[in-house]
């Protein structure tokens, strides 16, 4: 899926195991459609700063003597035999709940990045048949998976689904996974360690073991086409997967559609869409039940039907213009101590307040592949949705394992969302530093996104370069990556990182081109809720974000290529950049709510502005 080899980054301890890609791994596309055992809840850990589970004192890798510990009751051998030592007793070892980030989980580690190994056990299903896989939702960052003491591998990006087949180690009764993830970022990670969010370690979303037949949908990717046409790409994996015969339906609609794959497992199939359909939109998120049988397997998920195009400037969802009334947004729950735990609820809370509270169509899910859980709601609200990766500032353009490791978490996203209605920009990068070495990594990036997913548009939130002389702010798109992309984005803090006049914004002058549709990706100011300068305009307080917002806004109004905005952003959110004392206290502050939700000033502007665009008056 992505050509090239991944070369293995080779500060993650344990490297010789294999890694986990999209070449190597099963995908299990919807896995959280399918049957399987939820591994969520009590969990051992044991933190482990120098890595020495993983690595001898040498840096080499342990033999299995070594890493005994894995799978022994250390306790009882150790008082049996006085001539063996384990620095390491899992079993032990205090306990936490997951899926949820370290962080959050114990004052201790509130500030940890490192290793932390993770250990339970469970019951394997009494008669097995068929095929079971270990899927991790998302561990961050680079994370090495033993099932009963035996390493089944690795993988490195905290954002992205992944899975090993474990159909031959279970055995009958208790089994036990242990895992380590380590969160420490590189130079040569993405992102690298700067970032202006916080690093939240640890496995974030759900562990399952899902169980599927002998020969199962490995993928499968059901859409709308631009010409009016459902269309289904299927790949079967297993001993039957070639010539099996395979049908798709879709319950409510008149889709019966049945072929056969070819002989490596693969179906490609089309028919016209039935005139019945009712399109997905954010007025009407219609999704349907679509089920793809294949011998014993039947793969289910819940799909929208539209289409997104770009003509000239504008935006065409389902063939008609649509201004994207949107909001940014980080992977991190409403609450004073997030743990970036993105249950339904807790999405839902997120997203309400875009699709009611502003009366919102759009999100921007920043700055990397948020949980499964999160497109799957913005499906069901019906709000359309930018999807990233995290290539963020400076990367290590021209390391080869660096951009291996994009390319595969941008396929392990697209690849995981392509049946997501609500999801319409694939972006590959946010504020990166225009040279040659950046341009040819975002322009691989890019060819990956026409590669794997033609239907949807491509993006990256960029800067513009500012011209010093002019009276007036005057701003200018230089990035010859723009060429590249079908939606231009510009991230923009004139009058909060500049000393802009709130009252000069709305006189801006911004040289871009006029025959791709722009959005602004971010502007925002910071504002501690609860904290009030009226006569002033202090910054930091809730009316200079208002007035921010209100000049920002016009501003937006007197540029005629614009179609949406993300602002800077739906919830504060911690950052280890932000210590002010008296505003920050280690959060961004540029949150239209507080951490707790509460509501400042400017979430009304923003509401009243887009309230007005919704009805057309905008
Ligand atoms: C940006 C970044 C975003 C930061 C924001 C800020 O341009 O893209 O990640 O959090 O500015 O608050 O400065």
């Amino acid at each position: 899926l992505v050509a090239g080899s991944h070369t293995i980054l080779a500060e993650t301890a344990g490297s010789n195991l294999p890694l986990a890609t999209v070449d190597s791994e099963p995908l299990l596309v919807s896995a959280d459609m399918r049957d399987g055992q939820d591994l969520s809840g009590t969990w051992n850990w044991s933190i482990d700063p120098y890595r020495s589970g993983i690595a001898g004192f040498h840096g080499e890798t342990p033999d299995r003597g070594q890493q005994r510990w894995l799978d022994i009751d250390v306790r009882k051998t150790m008082a049996q035999d006085n001539r063996i030592m384990f620095e390491f007793d899992m079993a032990h070892a205090q306990t936490t709940a997951l899926p949820g980030s370290w962080l959050a989980a114990s004052p201790e580690l509130r500030h940890y990045q490192g290793l932390v190994w993770y250990q339970r056990h469970f019951d394997a299903p009494a008669s097995r048949k068929g095929r079971y896989f270990l899927r991790f939702g998302a561990a961050n960052y680079a994370t090495t998976v033993y099932i009963n003491g035996q390493p089944l591998g690795r993988h490195e990006g905290g954002f992205t689904p992944f899975a090993f087949e474990v159909t031959k180690q279970l055995r009958d009764g208790d089994n036990q996974i242990t895992f380590a993830v380590d969160s420490q970022a590189s130079a040569n990670t993405v992102p690298p360690t700067v970032t202006d969010w916080e690093n939240y370690g640890g496995a974030t979303r759900g562990i399952r073991l899902v169980h599927t037949p002998d020969t199962y949908v490995d993928s499968a990717w059901v859409r709308l086409t631009k010409d009016g046409k459902l269309a289904v790409d299927a790949h079967l994996d297993g001993a039957a997967a070639a010539g099996q015969a395979v049908r798709l339906k879709v319950a409510g609609l008149p889709v019966d559609l049945t072929g056969k794959t070819d002989a490596h497992g693969d179906w490609k199939a089309t028919m016209a869409a039935p005139r019945a359909l009712v399109r997905w939109s954010p007025e009407k998120p219609q999704l349907y039940d679509v089920s793809l049988s294949a011998g014993e397997d039947e793969w289910h998920d819940r799909v929208g039907f539209r289409t997104i195009e770009r003509k000239g400037a504008d935006i065409l969802l389902n063939g008609k213009p649509v201004f994207l009334r949107g909001i940014s947004m980080h992977e991190e729950e409403i609450s004073p101590n997030p743990a970036r735990i993105i249950t339904p609820d807790n999405a839902r809370a997120l997203l309400g307040e875009i699709k009611n509270g502003l009366h919102g169509n759009y999100v921007r899910l920043s700055h990397y592949p948020h949980s499964e859980v999160m497109t799957r709601v913005a499906d069901e609200l019906g709000l359309l949705v930018w999807s990233e990766v995290p290539v963020y500032w400076m990367v290590a353009w021209e390391n080869a394992g660096t951009l291996a490791s994009a390319r595969n978490m941008l396929a392990e996203n697209i690849l995981r969302d392509r049946n997501r209605a609500s999801v319409v920009i694939w972006s590959v990068a946010n504020e990166t530093p225009v040279n040659d070495a950046r341009n040819a990594f975002l322009r691989t990036l890019v060819g990956d996104v026409r590669r794997l997913d033609p239907t949807r548009l491509v993006s990256a939130a960029l800067l513009v370069e500012r011209d010093k002389g002019a009276a007036v702010p005057t701003m200018t798109m230089a990035d010859p990556l723009a060429a590249d992309l079908d939606v231009l984005s510009i991230n923009t803090y004139n009058g909060w990182y500049t000393p802009d006049r709130l009252a000069e914004l709305p006189k801006s002058v911004w040289n871009v081109p006029a025959d791709k549709p722009l959005v602004f990706s971010e502007f925002g100011a910071d504002a501690k809720a609860g904290f009030h300068s009226a006569t002033n305009l202090q910054k930091f307080s809730e009316e200079f974000q208002a007035e921010y917002y209100r000049q920002t806004l016009a501003m937006a109004d007197r540029v005629p290529s614009l179609r949406g905005m993300s602002p800077w952003i739906l919830k504060d959110f911690r950052s280890p950049r932000r210590q002010n004392p008296d505003f920050q206290m280690g959060w961004n502050r540029k949150g239209l709510i507080s951490e707790t939700g509460q509501h400042k000033q400017a979430f009304d502007v923003l509401a009243g502005y887009y309230a007005a665009k919704a009805e057309g008056k905008g």
